[in-house]
């Protein structure tokens, strides 16, 4: 298929009633729609017999697990992970003849779905300063102009180098070492936009920054809460294992602004009762939080059980795992006392009756986990929010328990591995000591700049060569206007990329696009096939091998990029063998079971089917916080303030969409279908505010510093979302996100709490054309 004939959908919303099931049949027939509609069957087939079987391709799509090798499914996938791998596998090409016919300033009109559409990219290209093209360039000069560029930087710091959460470990070992070799701990990621909240709280409070669970930990739970999380969007086969759960007799709580379809109710496609049946029911009780209200929630609950020890005493409460593994619990169960209802039941808008009935099941469990990602990491107070989840769950020692723990449920399938591997603006001199000791150079000590802060550098001048590696940085950032003049004022922006999106649409004065192999690629290095390897939610570490021949024959793989390019940067100063390492991807994972603690025997290891645990020591109860305790914090009550006449914007994933690339303009659980420009509000805030059902409104942001950002032109769609809040697709609203508004502690932009009101505005002709 030409360029040509790849069209946007038109927006021509039509709405339906929310879903109030997940999964089931459609999900077969939509995801086979969509991969038939990239690639031929026989590849659909072979991607599709290989995804996530051990030895396999791990799945491209989220971090969730697969249960181990002998209990796993002939279809261990979903219809989204379906959906991304033939995203990738994809028979349509982007060649240097589609660089010639479209100017860049072309394709920067074209949206997110159209550049994607255009398939995978097949050859380096270079946009050279002044011009308006792109033009192909050899590996070799490539690599060279790299080079040149990064050397004639006033200070390593002016440099960046992007890591999003595809990158496997071999690769993101590799560019860390480069970064740090070089001079520089500037290595923002995808995680610092993702569970950079997450990471922090469990660290300052558990030691680590990871979770605890295993999936037979939340199959065997007494209760599971699922917080801030649409898993039948974003992590489907978490449903298999909820309904494990249900099965076992534990119990599902959903947290949510939005009664999202797949907390309701699940039919398993591969069982005959989930394609004719009704399916399994998730969520016990549902809770139609408040945006922002979950530390008010998860105060209150504390207080309950504070309150229910003082009248039994020594029957709520774990004291002996208290006060053998924590500290600080009198000063915040003074603190936590200090809650109010009358202010949980605003920030909330729950019912006290409803948080009882929570409380009551609380009691009634012994083993709890708690599972969250964007609805909390996101919000301002997304940090003190998680640290009070924590105290929750120490007050009864689920922590270091089996069937209990904390459950960050992690975005991209290796985000996790990246952050193991040292991919961090702020790794602890530990690892950097460690990294010495094997390669012979001193790592810079001083820390690096985080995604946020990485803009701003950009934006200030202080930073002027950008190399983004397997992500989209410009549309997954926030403030889209000062972000992409950021980029647009950097000397160089290159990019590893298996397929064409915005940020290579928006460039400094060099650019260059780099295209590699992706995990569906069968990856030969000196006529051995190679492997690469990632890390799960769940920290199960495992192989993964492409099966398809390569899209282009100039592809080269991360590692050879990397190494090559590290190469010519530096040189043999210090010594690195860059060559090796890219011969042989066994001998990077040598290195890394070096430098890495928990990696010792990597290559053996990793070889055995479904690889190897990283076992997490909070689960023995050793708590590697300065004072050797878990710790319990006290929270200062916050919501999030909303003046009169506004709402509370999150900003959040379709059903067809994987991250800054969506697939198709249909969110189907949502019951929205052909558009995205539409905006969810409750109908009767739509009420009050004098705006009616589908008329058409900009969303304008307001920031305190008295600047407005619009997005233009959304669809209002009068949706069960909580009382003062509003929903809207990521990235297009990504505008409306200012860059100072981010999360305390852990900088992470506010994705999911952007103050806008809705300013009605005509219908513009084009949008019915
Ligand atoms: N198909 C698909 N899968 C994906 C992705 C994708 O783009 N597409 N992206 C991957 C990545 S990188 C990530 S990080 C994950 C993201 O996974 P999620 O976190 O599930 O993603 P979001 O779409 O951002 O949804 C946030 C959820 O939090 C809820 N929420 C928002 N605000 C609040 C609040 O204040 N309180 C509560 N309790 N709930 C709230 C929203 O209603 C929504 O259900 O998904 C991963 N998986
Ligand atoms: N407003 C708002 N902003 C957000 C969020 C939000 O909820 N709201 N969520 C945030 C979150 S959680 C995340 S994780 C980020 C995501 O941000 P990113 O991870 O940066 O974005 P992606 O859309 O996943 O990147 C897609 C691109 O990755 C490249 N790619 C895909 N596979 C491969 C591969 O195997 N190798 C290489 N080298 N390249 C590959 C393709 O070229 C593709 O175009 O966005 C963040 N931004
Ligand atoms: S749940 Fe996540 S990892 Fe599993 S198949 Fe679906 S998208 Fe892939
Ligand atoms: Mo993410």
């Amino acid at each position: 298929m030409s360029s040509a004939e790849i069209e946007d959908p038109a927006d021509d919303l039509s709405v339906t009633p929310p879903k109030t099931w997940a999964t089931g049949l459609p999900a077969v027939t939509h995801a086979l729609e969509y991969s038939l509609g990239q690639t031929s069957l026989r590849r659909t087939a072979l991607t599709l017999l290989n995804i996530n079987q051990p030895k396999g391709i791990d799945c491209p799509g989220c971090a969730w697990p697969e249960p181990a090798p002998g209990k796993r499914h002939m279809n261990e996938y979903c219809e989204n992970g379906a959906k991304h791998i033939n995203d990738e596998a994809t028979s349509r090409r982007v060649t240097r003849d589609f660089f010639r016919e479209h100017s860049i300033a072309e394709l920067d009109t074209k949206s997110d779905y159209w550049l994607n559409q255009q398939g995978r990219l097949t050859e380096p290209m270079v946009k050279r300063p002044g011009a308006t093209h792109y033009e192909p360039i050899g590996w070799d000069d490539a690599f060279g102009l790299l080079a040149e560029e990064l050397k004639a930087l006033a200070s390593p710091d002016e440099a960046l180098f992007y890591v999003s959460g595809r990158l496997n470990n071999e690769a993101a070992f590799l560019l860390q070492l480069f970064a740090r070799a070089y001079g520089t701990n500037n290595l923002p990621d995808c995680s610092n936009m993702c569970h950079e909240s997450s990471g922090f709280a469990m660290t300052e409070t558990l030691g680590i920054g990871k979770g605890s669970v295993s999936l037979d930990d939340i199959h065997h739970s007494d209760l599971v809460f699922v917080v801030g999380q649409n898993p039948g969007t974003n992590h489907p086969r978490m449903l298999s294992a909820l309904e494990e759960t249900k099965r076992n007799g534990g119990r599902v709580i959903a947290v949510n602004t939005l009664p999202e379809a797949g907390l309701m109710r699940f039919k398993h496609p591969q069982r005959p009762r989930g394609v004719i049946g009704r399916g399994t029911p998730i969520a016990d009780q549902f809770l139609h939080i408040r945006a922002g209200g979950d530390l008010a929630l998860f105060q209150a609950l504390n207080r309950l059980l504070l309150e229910a020890e003082d009248a039994a005493p020594g029957t709520v409460l774990d004291h002996d795992f208290i006060e053998a593994h924590t500290i600080g619990s009198a000063d915040f169960a003074e603190h936590v006392r200090t809650v109010s209802w009358e202010h949980v039941l605003e920030a909330t808008g729950l019912t006290r009756e409803e948080i009882k009935r929570v409380h009551a099941q609380v009691l009634k469990s012994k083993k709890i986990i708690v599972c969250w990602a964007m609805g909390l990491t996101q919000h301002k107070h997304g940090v003190p929010t998680i640290r009070e989840i924590i105290n929750f769950l120490l007050l009864r020692g689920n922590i270091g328990r089996p069937g209990a723990g904390v459950c960050p449920v992690r975005g991209h399938s290796n985000v996790q591995g990246d952050r193991t591997m040292g991919v961090w603006e702020k790794m602890p001199q530990k690892f950097l000591d460690a990294l010495e000791k094997e390669f012979g150079f001193t790592p810079p000590a001083h820390h690096g700049l985080d995604a946020v802060n990485g803009i701003h550098a950009m934006y200030e001048g202080r930073a002027k060569f950008f190399l983004g590696v397997a992500g989209n940085f410009v549309r997954a950032t926030p403030d889209s206007a000062v972000t992409e003049e950021a980029m647009r004022k950097c000397r160089l922006t290159a990019h590893i990329s298996t397929k064409l999106n915005r940020s290579h649409t928006v460039c400094g004065d060099t650019a260059l696009i780099l295209p590699t192999l992706g995990r569906s690629d069968r990856d030969f290095q000196n006529g051995v096939e190679q492997f690469i390897t990632v890390e799960d939610s769940m920290s199960d570490v495992h192989a993964s091998r492409g099966k398809l021949p390569p899209a282009s024959p100039h592809l080269l793989s991360e590692v050879a990029i990397i190494s090559r390019l590290a190469h010519r940067t530096l040189g043999d100063e210090p010594f690195i063998p860059w060559e090796q390492f890219e011969g042989d991807y066994g001998t990077i994972r040598d290195r890394i079971s070096r430098v890495v603690p928990g990696f010792e025997d990597f290559n053996a290891r990793v070889a055995k089917p479904g690889g190897f645990h990283l076992p997490n020591p909070v689960n023995e109860r050793v708590f590697r916080t300065p004072s050797g305790k878990a710790v319990f914090t006290s929270n200062e009550f916050t919501m999030p303030h909303v003046p009169e006449g506004h709402l509370l914007l999150q900003t959040l994933r379709s059903h067809d969409q994987w991250n800054t690339v969506w697939y198709a303009p249909n969110d189907r659980y949502r019951g929205i279908h052909h558009a995205r420009r539409v905006v969810l509000v409750n109908p009767a805030d739509l009420a009050d505010l004098g705006i009616a059902d589908r008329s058409v409104v900009d969303l304008v942001s307001v920031w305190h510093d008295g600047t407005e950002r619009r997005a233009e032109h959304f669809e209002v769609v009068g949706y069960p979302a909580s009382r003062g809040s509003a929903a809207a697709y990521y990235p297009e609203t990504n505008v409306l996100v200012p860059l100072d508004s981010v999360a305390d502690f852990s900088n992470c932009p506010t994705s999911k709490g952007v103050v806008i009101r809705l300013e009605p505005r005509e219908r513009s002709a084009a949008w019915d054309a």
